[in-house]
């Protein structure tokens, strides 16, 4: 395979803080131009009459260098003070909106009522000197509940944030695949790149929804192009959110084994720390060993690298 430099075109698929790192990553040692992101929009939401889109303004925030390191959502520099109004107004409060977050779900949810969401997405982007395409999935959100163990169903904020993923799960549902309309350009950027990648995001939460989307599903499974997973597990736990008990309670295996039997229906390669591949069943997956962890520039840099060295290596 040629060399990298300018020459490869990556495609990721993504959601969750582990999908913004690896965008981030991406964005700092490839090409803009090589790059396109497609983001999960399982996890929009509704709130106080504001449309907010957490993954994809997650991904936003990483690569414009806004975003909450601490914390991995939202910005830095925050304000509080339309929060201590809400709590005077007895408004809801349980999830957090700092001044400047606020500001782009106004602004968002104003600029909604003219204009489709992926020409709303790029005018964000250009207004916050992103040079890079970031997609959402699609042009609605597809609206990822939880089926909890009493067979009630509670939609994926209220779960994640509400109740701190909490409540144990007995299935994920993605209501809004089926009728959802994928966004211009998902489906060409999946097809036409050289390498497509799943970030190491959560397999159930973030990376399952965007690939119940039926004409992504299929994209994914006709491209004949290199398809490699990145596993969001280091010393089999997860590096950051509820995914060691959903592996418990919907996977098949918990550990990296169970990140194994989720990808290689979808993959021709796992990436995962060179300690970590023995002992798994894997199949005709490969297992790559590679520094996966992406929580600084130097990390994220190392990861390239290795992706790099794999890619030259076809
Ligand atoms: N996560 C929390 O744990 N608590 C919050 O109050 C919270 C608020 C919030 C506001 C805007 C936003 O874009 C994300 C926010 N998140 C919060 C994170 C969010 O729930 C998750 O990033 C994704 O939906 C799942 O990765």
């Amino acid at each position: 395979m040629s060399d990298l430099g300018g020459q490869l075109s990556i495609t990721l698929l993504c959601g969750g803080v582990g999908g913004a790192r690896a965008a981030l990553a991406l964005s700092e040692n490839f090409p803009s131009n090589q790059l396109t992101f497609i983001v999960n929009t399982g996890d929009d939401f509704l709130h106080m009459g504001l449309e907010i889109w957490p993954d994809w303004d997650t991904v936003v925030y990483h690569l414009s260098q806004l975003s909450d390191d601490q914390r991995g959502w939202g910005r830095a520099d925050e304000g509080l003070r339309c929060m201590e109004e809400f709590g005077r107004l007895r408004a809801p409060i349980w999830f957090h909106l700092g001044d400047r977050d606020l500001a782009l779900h106004v602004y968002r949810t104003w600029q909604l009522k003219s204009k489709s969401a992926h020409r709303v997405a790029s005018d964000i982007t250009s207004a916050l000197g992103i040079p890079t395409t970031v997609l959402r999935v699609t042009e609605e959100s597809l609206a990822t509940s939880l089926l909890l163990k009493d067979r009630t169903v509670m939609d994926f904020q209220t779960w994640f944030v509400g109740h701190q993923s909490g409540p144990e799960v007995q299935g994920v549902l993605v209501p809004g695949a089926a009728q959802a309309s994928v966004t211009p350009g998902v489906l060409e950027a999946i097809a036409s790149c050289d390498l497509l990648l799943f970030a190491p995001s959560n397999p159930f939460l973030s990376l399952d929804p965007i690939l119940k989307v039926p004409a992504v599903a299929e994209a994914v499974a006709r491209r004949s192009g290199p398809k490699w997973g990145i596993s969001p597990l280091w010393n089999g736990k997860a590096v950051k959110g509820p995914l060691d008990s959903l592996l418990a309670q919907i996977g098949t295996s918990r550990g990296q084994q169970g990140i194994v039997d989720y990808f290689r229906v979808w993959v021709d390669r796992l990436l995962l720390p060179e300690s970590e591949r023995v002992g798994l069943v894997s199949g005709d997956l490969a297992l790559e060993g590679c520094r996966t962890l992406l929580a600084d520039r130097l990390k994220r840099r190392e990861f390239c690298t290795d992706l790099k060295t794999l890619w030259s290596k076809l």
